[in-house]
């Protein structure tokens, strides 16, 4: 081991570098005296689970604590996912980069300037100085002008959801605008409730992936489908890249081109119901709408799909068969590939009504429910957010209705894309921000300049990250996952707590402390239990107080091992059929109509297409062909990579040696008639400007398509990604506009 330095000695070390961490290029070197404590201290073992890909649940954590520093980690044994990928293997790198922000910050020069000159408060200041803010502009406009906002990262959210309805605000709002809420309120549309599919079970035959890349975004779970694959089970693969999930699980793989998924989707509908392979039982007794569908569906021949999709008319009939015969069959959907598209809701509409179709909605084996399940929102209880009392009462203020009404009629949580909407309006004049990002947005300038344009605005967050926070008034230091309580983890009926192994840097501290602090210093000092050291824990019996299962955190204590709550019975099925899916408790779905809708009554009320009706992109070679002679190529943006999450992680040097610049993707083809070669720099352009990567050359990509990945501050992508939404539920186009590459 390197040299030894005590406690205070590396203390001072962040110290010095959190002061100068605006200023500094990214350039880390991993100080040998992180990883060398004392000697002589004594070695302890924390569990932890880790937060590295913002996916809940986590995967679990075993971590070698020595002079209060975590010198190691690895698996934690016994636990429901623990392989650790290279991401959670780096997080020590995170947890000790020195460029950590670890003190309450101010800017002191005007908004607007380059640098904001950001000084170190107290939290005592800091605090003040939001509640000064936030009530000013509750008193002069409303609480409602003071946004709330959740980047990817999970764990605060519950804290801050809490904390905007008890000020009064609705407008809480998070990433799952651009995310996980397209699959999931499509399926709530169509069967009253929210899912993004099942993994196969002993019972599955087939499993279809559409647009999702496990093996690179949810690698804690796909060994389990390679366990699938060798127990027999067939994947039918949707994506229009030769992905290692297409390589590793594809029986058939349905390479289409971007965008257009939901013809695809109703061609398998023509095939199904042409040879009368559909569930005649489930369609007669428990759908809505099927004769207009079966009639739209007939202009879908795989011939046409071919045509619009580039798929094989052969493998179109083969793949629908396959799905439709091969029962249970289950679908696995994306939060990706499909909701990032101009039309989006339908799409994905048309993917799913394929479950109900062929009667695979709630048997074993194919897309389940779960007979009883512990009551978890975002991690902890409507009660808790204050969801079930207080949001009702100030519903009507929110600020998206206009915008999205489908969205707002089944939704709380609100639409937050048109940002840059709200604020010009004036109908949104300040923000409190945990963990999110403004460079995730399409044409990220403008979502910039809406930040800067409001009265005030904070976020919390692990770093300064000048592309949203020099838009800011202040930031907060946030503490990282092994230095914080919350939130609680659970895998089906078993719950986890989770408690700080080590303590946090700086004066940094968990979102759940910082939002319960301002939500004190508000004024509301009895919902946040006065803030505080143990506001946490208090916030975590809270939850625990208003689930619907008896558990206690004494409970929890005293079951590292997880606390397993069981059920009352066997899982139970067809559960429509049972009166179980309903809040009136009749059999059925919980939609207007009563049953799983092929034509949407909810749509039809707010003006849209009540079919899930196929629409080209807004840009493409057939919407827009003079565009597409300028810029031919499909611009598709933001396939996840195994080593980094979104713009986090790039600069742990355990990462970024795996790509340490930008790349864009080109097929051979495309990049030949260019006289591009790999590693060439090149000029990426869009109506909307350019951006410069290297190239990378490959056949996994498709003629006519380039990949780029997000998150670059160097270049990124979202600088020109055109600023088109799914009209229904507002979904950013971020995988299918038109683009050129040149050499730079
Ligand atoms: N390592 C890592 N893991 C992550 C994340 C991360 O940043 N890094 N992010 C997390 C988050 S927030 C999310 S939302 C999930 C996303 O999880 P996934 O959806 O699995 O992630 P992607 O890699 O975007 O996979 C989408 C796939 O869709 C394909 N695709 C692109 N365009 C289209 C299209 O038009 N149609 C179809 N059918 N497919 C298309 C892409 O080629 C890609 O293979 O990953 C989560 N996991
Ligand atoms: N072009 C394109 N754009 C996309 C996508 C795409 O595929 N293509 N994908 C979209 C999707 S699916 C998503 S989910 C969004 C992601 O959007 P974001 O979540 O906004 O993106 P991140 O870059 O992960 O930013 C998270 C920020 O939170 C900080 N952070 C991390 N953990 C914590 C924490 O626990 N507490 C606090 N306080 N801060 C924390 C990080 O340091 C970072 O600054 O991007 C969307 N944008
Ligand atoms: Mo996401």
């Amino acid at each position: 081991m390197g040299r030894k330095v005590s406690r205070r000695d590396f203390l001072k070390g962040s110290a010095a570098a959190g002061a100068t961490l605006v200023a500094q290029p990214w350039s880390f070197v991993f100080p040998e005296n992180v990883l060398a404590a004392d000697s002589d201290a004594p070695v302890t073992y924390g569990y932890s689970f880790c937060d590295m890909c913002n996916t809940v649940p986590k995967c679990g954590v075993k971590a070698t604590i020595q002079d209060n520093k975590i010198i190691k980690v690895e698996s934690r044994e016994n636990y429901p996912n623990s392989p650790l990928c290279s991401k959670g293997i780096a997080s020590l790198q995170e947890l000790y980069d020195p460029h950590r922000l670890l003190y309450p910050m101010k800017r002191t020069t005007p908004k607007g300037s380059s640098d904001p000159g950001w000084e170190r408060i107290t939290w005592d200041e800091a605090l003040k100085t939001i509640a000064e803010n936030l009530n000013k502009i509750k008193k002069e406009y409303g609480a409602e002008k003071v946004m709330f906002y959740a980047g990817d990262p999970k764990e605060g959210r519950p804290a801050i959801r809490r904390l905007a309805y008890t000020f009064g605000s609705p407008n809480y709002g998070c990433e799952s605008s651009t995310c996980a809420k397209a699959p999931q309120l499509t399926t709530q549309i169509v069967y009253g409730r929210p899912t993004m599919g099942s993994a196969p079970s002993d019972k599955t035959k087939v499993c279809l992936i559409w647009s999702s890349n496990p093996a690179h975004s949810g690698p804690y779970g796909f060994h389990k489908l390679l366990a699938s694959k060798e127990k027999g089970v067939k994947f039918i693969v949707v994506d229009p890249k030769v992905t290692p999930t297409v390589s590793s699980l594809a029986d058939i793989h349905l390479q289409l081109r971007p965008g257009s998924d939901g013809a695809l989707a109703l061609g398998f509908a023509h095939v199904i119901i042409r040879d009368g392979l559909y569930d005649k039982e489930f369609v007669e007794n428990w759908t809505h709408g099927f004769e207009e569908y079966a009639e739209y569906v007939k202009e879908f021949t795989p011939e046409k799909v071919e045509e619009i999709t580039r798929v094989p008319a052969s493998l179109i009939e083969e793949a629908a068969i396959l799905w439709a015969t091969d029962r249970p069959s289950t679908w696995i959907g994306s939060a990706c590939g499909t909701a990032h598209s101009s039309n989006s809701h339908n799409n994905h509409r048309a993917i799913v009504s394929l479950i109900g179709l062929v009667g695979n909605y709630d048997v074993e084996g194919a897309v389940t429910m779960p007979t009883e399940s512990i009551s978890f929102n975002d991690s902890a209880t409507t009660a808790f957010l204050r969801e079930a009392d207080l949001f009702p009462k100030i519903k009507d203020k929110r600020v998206d209705t206009d915008y999205f009404p489908v969205w707002a009629e089944i939704e709380n949580t609100i639409q937050a894309n048109r940002l840059v909407e709200y604020v010009d309006t004036g109908a949104i004049r300040a923000m409190v921000m945990v963990g999110g990002n403004a460079m995730m947005w399409p044409q990220s300038q403008l979502y910039q300049k809406a930040i800067e344009k409001m009265d005030f605005s904070v976020a919390a967050d692990y770093y300064i990250r000048p592309w949203t926070h020099n838009f800011m008034d202040m930031v907060l230091p946030a503490a990282m996952c092994y230095e914080r309580m919350a939130a609680l983890g659970n895998f089906g009926r078993t719950i986890y707590l989770r408690e700080p192994i080590v303590e946090p840097a700086g004066e940094a501290r968990s979102d759940w402390r910082t939002c319960f602090e301002i939500g004190n210093a508000l004024g509301f000092t009895k919902e946040f239990w006065g803030g505080g050291e143990k506001c946490e824990e208090e916030g975590i019996k809270e939850v625990l107080r208003t689930l619907n299962v008896p558990v206690t955190i004494d409970d929890l204590r005293a079951h590292p091992e997880g606390f397993n709550i069981p059920t009352e019975g066997p899982p139970k099925f067809k559960k429509y059929e049972l009166g179980l899916l309903r809040k009136d408790g009749k059999p059925g779905f919980q939609t207007p109509s009563g049953k799983m809708e092929f034509t949407s009554s909810l749509c039809e009320k707010h003006g849209f297409d009540a079919l899930p009706v196929y629409k080209e992109p807004l840009e493409s070679p057939v919407t827009t062909p003079d565009l597409a002679k300028e810029y031919p190529l499909i611009l598709n943006t933001g396939a996840r990579l195994p080593f980094y999450t979104h713009s986090k992680l790039r600069d742990l040097p355990w990462l970024n040696q795996f790509m340490p610049e930008p790349v864009v993707f080109l097929n051979p083809k495309d990049a030949e008639e260019r006289g591009l070669k790999k590693g060439d720099s090149v000029e990426i352009s869009t109506q909307h400007g350019s951006v410069i990567m290297t190239a990378g050359i490959t056949n996994i990509v498709m003629p006519g398509v380039i990949d780029v990945y997000h998150g670059w501050a160097k270049a990124n992508i979202n600088l020109i990604v055109p600023r088109h939404f799914d009209p229904i539920l507002g979904f950013p186009a971020f995988k299918e506009g038109l683009c050129q590459v040149k050499k730079a």
